[in-house]
């Protein structure tokens, strides 16, 4: 058994209340270890360990901070290997993608915040004829909360840790309970780093528990969390009376936009990467596809052919291109909207169907699936499935295309295949998106602003926007 522990002011602990909860291997279905379900106590002492650590962290200079990031970012790259496997038997995800994108990746979050902090500035303003001048002071919260998904365990709980810790903040953060075990091997790699003891504290355990604590803690200032908007909307409910900063990055039901005028080979191999990456478990994934009418045939015909290619296996296999889902209730959930898809009067026109792979028979496998839809509105176009599952419908004209893609709550991010620039530029800002990938997809630059609009949350993350969020800009005005 892999039993985890809390991380608290740099020791390994159980919960103070000896609560566990199991911890499954999605490719084989068997409870592989425990995790701690830790209660507004553990928390509490993560939060003391935070705010003691506060005071001398804050003060310690960037070349030293930036130091101790970097020296993680080296650390998780030695153990690559021991990472990327923690992380696929975790979450189901093949091995492959966990080497060569989630845990290459964190190392990347690590280093990048490390450099950035020792680029970072704030203005100051003259006061032109009033003998004056304005600075900005760019100081740490405080005691901040980082609460992170399944999707992509590792790579997003770092996404919002480092840049948390460059700028000079303690964290408190809670990985997703579903996939906690790369977090909790975080901490010997931060003990490893040199990072002073409480300066991050990794507390595991049940949004419902855990990650309520954490919100609810008055001392804890600001909270940036990644995952379903139902949990993104409470929190914002809780936070909002206390006054703490936000930053939430929610669900999303991206189009991915495909005109003839398109270099279509690359297209065609990129969307089929768009649309089942991490069975098709990451929020950036196009999940609406929309294909100008004159080559939707050709299109529907090519697309099945490639997708019928792709290899459902164990995680490890290295033939494997999807792996398990990450759990029982999430396949169950996925597997419910093909029923639902079906009820609607939609054609599937590939997969929907479990798969048993030989030796891994309890796993959560399911086939990706291809649905072709009639009409935009209905619910397999309209809510997040978050799974191997896309949808298939044809446009004719730009007003139509463009005002289906827009017309779901959701506003993370936008695909758009063509090579007319003037349709270009019209779809990139007319697209209601945080982010529009032209000719490509998941093309990610970490200085550029990532988050989405409408459901899809509020706030940025990703180079100086997350420096910002993370301090808390004073001006000092002296008149001289
Ligand atoms: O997410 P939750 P779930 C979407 C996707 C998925 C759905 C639900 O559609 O099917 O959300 O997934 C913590 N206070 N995305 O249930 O519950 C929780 O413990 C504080 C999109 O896994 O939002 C975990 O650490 N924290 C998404 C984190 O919130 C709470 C990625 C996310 O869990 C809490 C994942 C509470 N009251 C799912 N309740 C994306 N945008 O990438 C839960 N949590």
């Amino acid at each position: 058994m892999s039993n985890i522990k809390n991380f608290i002011n740099g020791n390994f602990q159980n919960p103070i209340n000896n609560n566990w909860i199991d911890n499954y291997n999605p490719s084989n279905g068997d409870v592989y270890g425990q995790i701690p379900n830790s209660s507004s106590e553990d928390v509490e002492e993560a939060f003391e360990a935070a705010k003691s650590a506060f005071s001398q962290w804050s003060q310690t200079t960037l070349e030293e901070r930036s130091r101790i990031l970097i020296r993680i970012s080296e650390l998780l790259e030695e153990n690559l290997q021991r990472f990327a496997e923690a992380e696929s038997i975790d979450n189901g995800k093949p091995l492959s993608l966990a080497k060569t994108v989630d845990i290459p990746r964190a190392a990347s979050n690590f280093r990048f915040f490390g450099n950035a902090i020792t680029q970072f500035a704030s203005e100051s303003h003259e006061s032109v004829g009033q003998n004056a001048i304005n600075y900005t002071l760019r100081q740490p919260i405080g005691v901040v909360g980082c609460i992170s998904p399944w999707n992509l365990p590792l790579y997003l709980f770092t996404w919002k840790i480092a840049p948390a810790l460059a700028t000079g903040n303690c964290v408190v953060a809670k990985p997703s309970e579903v996939t906690p075990m790369t977090a909790y091997m975080l901490g010997e790699i931060c003990n490893e780093a040199g990072l002073p003891s409480g300066v991050l504290n990794i507390v595991h355990g049940l949004g419902s528990s855990t990650g309520q604590a954490i919100i609810e803690h008055p001392g804890i200032k600001a909270i940036s969390f990644t995952g379903g908007t139902a949990t993104g909307a409470h929190i914002a409910k809780v936070a909002a009376p206390m006054f703490k900063k936000l930053s939430l990055e929610l669900g999303g039901k991206n189009p991915n936009i495909i005109f003839a005028d398109c270099d279509y080979d690359h297209m065609l191999a990129t969307t089929v990467r768009s649309s089942f990456a991490n069975q098709g478990q990451i929020c950036l994934c196009g999940s609406r596809i929309f294909i100008e009418a004159s080559i939707y045939d050709k299109f529907k015909a090519d697309f099945i052919d490639k997708v019928k290619q792709l290899n459902v296996g164990h995680p490890s296999e290295k033939s494997t291109d999807i792996g398990a889902l990450v759990s029982k209730p999430h396949l169950e959930k996925v597997k419910s909207y093909i029923e639902i898809a079906k009820a609607e009067g939609a054609n599937i026109l590939y997969g929907g169907k479990e798969v048993t792979v030989e030796g891994f028979e309890d796993g959560y496998y399911l086939q990706p699936t291809v649905i072709e839809v009639h009409n935009d509105e209905c619910r397999v176009n309209q809510e997040e499935i978050f799974g191997p599952v896309v949808t298939l419908m044809p446009f004719t004209t730009e007003e139509e295309v463009l005002t289906m893609a827009n017309k779901v709550k959701y506003g993370l991010s936008a695909t758009l295949w063509t090579n007319n620039l003037t349709r270009t530029m019209k779809f990139s800002s007319k697209l209601e998106a945080g982010i529009v990938w032209v000719n490509t997809w998941m093309m990610r630059d970490l200085r550029t602003p990532f988050g989405g609009v409408k459901a899809s949350g509020v706030g940025r993350e990703g180079g100086f926007e997350a420096l910002r969020f993370f301090t808390e800009p004073k001006n000092i005005c002296i008149k001289y």
